[in-house]
């Protein structure tokens, strides 16, 4: 079996909560003054609950990516966090950018109470280590637009294998950025 070229959807987020920026933003620039040897499509989304996913999905349907790497910004948290699983509910403490708090309610009715995402996140995890980049694998990808979309994205697309990285907050980013990269040439 001749085994597919790799081609990776890279998303990042639009700033939101009154920041002006967002690490996750400006990573898909990063990536995209680099090289690698595989083909990348990189992709930015607004944080909306109604407009993220249909952009999304149609990056994917596009590209035909062999893997989605969707990132976004946890401001609050201190190392690269990959996420294990996404969950149907969807609990807003502040607004999206298109002034819309989603409260206390699942994301989508009669599915799964929660999906694991599809990427070896074990394997990831050491290749960002190996990097030097603090890393480590989360439970929960909370409450709000980041869990949301990778819900949805799970649960049209079981075959196409991809998971979300959360970003730190830090002012520096060029290590996280070091150890996203290093989980992209490590993909299989
Ligand atoms: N982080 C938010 C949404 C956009 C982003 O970058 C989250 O974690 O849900």
């Amino acid at each position: 079996m001749t085994k597919l070229p790799k081609k990776i959807l890279v998303t990042g987020f639009e700033p939101f909560d009154g920041d002006q920026e967002n690490a996750s933003g400006i990573l898909l620039e990063w990536l995209k003054s680099k090289s690698f040897n595989f083909e990348l499509r990189t992709e930015l989304l607004p944080v909306s609950f109604t407009t993220a996913y249909p952009l999304l999905n149609k990056a994917i349907e596009e590209f035909n990516p062999t893997h989605v790497i969707l990132t976004g910004l946890a401001k609050n948290r201190t190392e690269l966090t990959l996420e294990r699983i996404a969950i149907n509910w969807v609990d807003a403490r502040i607004p999206d950018n298109d002034g819309l708090t989603l409260k206390s309610q699942k994301i989508k009715e009669g599915s799964e109470d929660g999906l694991f995402t599809t990427l070896p996140i074990e394997r990831m995890l050491n290749a960002a280590k190996g990097a030097g980049c603090p890393t480590k694998i989360s439970t929960t990808a909370g409450e709000y637009v980041c869990n949301h979309l990778i819900y949805l994205y799970l649960s049209d697309y079981r075959f196409v294998a991809g998971t979300f990285i959360h970003i730190p907050g830090a002012t520096e980013h060029e290590i996280f950025f070091q150890g996203i990269s290093a989980i992209l040439s490590d993909l299989a």
